[in-house]
């Protein structure tokens, strides 16, 4: 098979792992700290977890260890890709051949399913050797199953007392790592000795609290979203015809669309958890976008960048109470709609299903967004946002609220809109070097919390707005990350997603300067990631961890 130059450099590259990790596996202890509670409904989260609640943090440091187990690891990569997942697969691996070469990692193919269903790969050293540093999780796939009955419990430990298991990695985002929560339970209460440990993955980067500062991919994802957004805006700043609007993935989380504004300073950025916290309807946004344009029009400039992130159409107050109903509606009357489909009588059958104020909103939808609304949710309950072209939604309401303008005389410009929708384009690149490390040092300590004896822990990696040699590691019970959400119209067990804070650092430098870069041209191209060179511009991370732990 062919393979590019830059593949072959990246091969060649060497992790950095935090310094307390180098050296022998067995000179490095772990040390207890408090008992945790989690973070919401914790009456429920103990009663549905009586085995795995309240387990206490882990860190690690030097000091002499005892001699550890043998262990034959699964790992699952789960979700949607992120950079970095098979350097958290080759670090795991080297760890487990560093502590006794007659340990095994063993694969399973295609996300959970693999586990339940018993396909999987035993990886050697030429395998992992041509998947180090690259992006994608080609080396098995990835996969969404909710692993949640009884008979894929069941299935599950069939499986794993087959291969002699004696821990299971799940790297994945929320509702992934709620699986590996809800797995490690369930090993515990029936006594097998199989430990389940999670690794923080997702672009959307809203897996991340005190503990974990930030997900696995979010680096990689931002950076490349953010060196498109930079060509647009010098395309529009030397076209100066087109007002882009750029949508871009985090499914619910703004992280993303903020992360890159603060890294190009575009005219506008929406930010989905300010909308909702302001009651801002979809006129209000409508207004807050065209106020921009009008105002650069009068200036002669008649273009723009707008972002705005994939999970918006969830956030607006009325939209959110509609999304709400169509939900357990889609559950309730799954057969009728079935037939619906086909005899095009859905608008009638929802006048009479939904709340009057919901069907109102439904009704100014146009037809396109009305039709992705209804389009089924993904295992996990959730709508999938990634196919509402909400970048069109906002433009076409822009271009109706100019032309209002423009009527009583408030606006007289040319307003040209061009769509972009980046996502899958930034969740498979080769890692940056920050999310290369960060992933090879996630897997290697997901191996000392095995190795320890642990069970129910994400992998935890901290301090990461210094260089990696300063990065230090352990583990967190994920039951502390834990509330009661409504999904498919049931209450269930999950991790609370971390949305943006409106009087966090990143929101509020993007506050402080937004009227200016709404009006001026302050653009700023970030370029292309840079995988070797001077380290202050190969190895920096994000704004938003810089923000956040500076
Ligand atoms: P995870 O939460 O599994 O990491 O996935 C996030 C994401 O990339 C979202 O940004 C996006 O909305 C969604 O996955 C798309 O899912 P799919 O790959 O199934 O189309």
């Amino acid at each position: 098979m062919k393979i590019s130059e830059l593949q072959e450099a990246r091969y060649r590259y060497q992790p950095k792992l935090p310094k307390m990790l180098r050296g022998e596996i067995s000179d490095i202890v772990a040390k207890e700290g408090e008992k945790t509670e989690s973070v919401a409904d914790k009456e429920k989260i103990r009663a549905l977890f009586p085995n795995t609640y309240g387990l206490r943090e882990v860190s690690f440091e030097k000091g002499k260890g005892e001699k550890h187990k043998r262990e034959r690891v699964g790992v699952i990569l789960s979700g949607g890709q992120a950079a970095g997942g098979h350097n958290v697969i080759s670090g795991l691996y080297d760890a487990l051949k560093k502590a006794d070469k007659e340990n095994v990692l063993i694969g399973f193919k295609g996300g959970p399913s693999g586990l339940t269903d018993d396909k999987y790969v035993e990886f050697d050293d030429d395998f992992i050797n041509r998947f180090r540093n690259t992006g994608g999780f080609d080396i098995i796939g990835s996969g969404r199953t909710k692993i949640e009955s009884e008979e894929q419990f069941k299935k599950a430990a069939e499986t794993a007392k087959k291969l002699s298991l004696t821990a299971v990695v799940i790297i994945g985002g929320d509702d992934s790592n709620t699986n590996a929560a809800v797995l490690a339970e369930y090993f515990k209460a029936n006594d097998l000795p199989i430990q389940v440990i999670g690794c923080p993955k997702t672009i959307d980067g809203d897996l991340k609290n005190d503990d974990i500062e930030t997900s696995f991919g979010f680096d990689t994802a931002c950076k490349t979203y953010s060196e498109l957004i930079g060509n647009i805006e010098r395309d529009a700043n030397s076209a100066k015809k087109y007002w882009h609007f750029i949508k871009v993935m985090g499914r619910s989380a703004s992280h993303i669309a903020l992360e890159c504004a603060l890294e190009t300073q575009p005219n506008v950025c929406l930010i989905s958890e300010e909308i909702e916290s302001k009651n801002m309807s979809l006129d209000d946004i409508a207004s807050f976008v065209a106020d921009s344009v009008a105002k650069r029009a009068e200036n002669g400039d008649n273009f723009g960048v707008v972002i705005i992130p994939e999970g918006l159409i969830e956030f607006i107050p009325d939209v959110k109470s509609l999304i709400s109903e169509l939900n357990d509606i889609l559950v309730k009357y799954e057969k009728e709609f079935k037939e619906m489909n086909q005899n095009g009588k859905t608008s009638e059958f929802l006048k009479e299903k939904l709340s009057p104020s919901s069907f109102k909103t439904y009704s100014m939808l146009p037809e396109e967004i009305q039709k992705q609304l209804m389009m089924e949710r993904d295992p996990h309950g959730n709508v999938q946002v990634s196919l509402i072209e909400s970048e069109k939604l906002v433009s076409g309401l822009v271009k109706k609220k100019l032309d209002e303008m423009a009527k009583e005389g408030k606006y007289k410009g040319k307003f040209n809109a061009q769509h972009h929708f980046f996502g899958y384009e930034g969740r498979c690149a080769f890692p940056s070097n920050f999310d290369a490390d960060y992933c090879y040092s996630l897997g290697y300590n997901a191996c000392l919390l095995i190795q320890n004896g642990y069970t129910g822990y994400l992998s935890r990696i901290k301090n990461l707005s210094k260089s990696a040699d300063e990065w230090t590691a352990g583990g967190m019970p994920i039951t502390k990350m834990m509330n009661i959400e409504r999904r498919n119209g049931v209450d269930k067990p999950v991790i609370k997603k971390a949305l943006v804070e409106l009087d966090g650092k990143p929101f509020k430098f993007y506050e402080k300067n937004r009227d200016k870069w709404a009006v001026e041209t302050s653009f700023v191209y970030p370029g292309a990631i840079q995988y070797y060179g001077p380290s202050e511009i190969s190895d920096r991370t994000t704004i938003t961890l810089k923000l956040e732990h500076e």
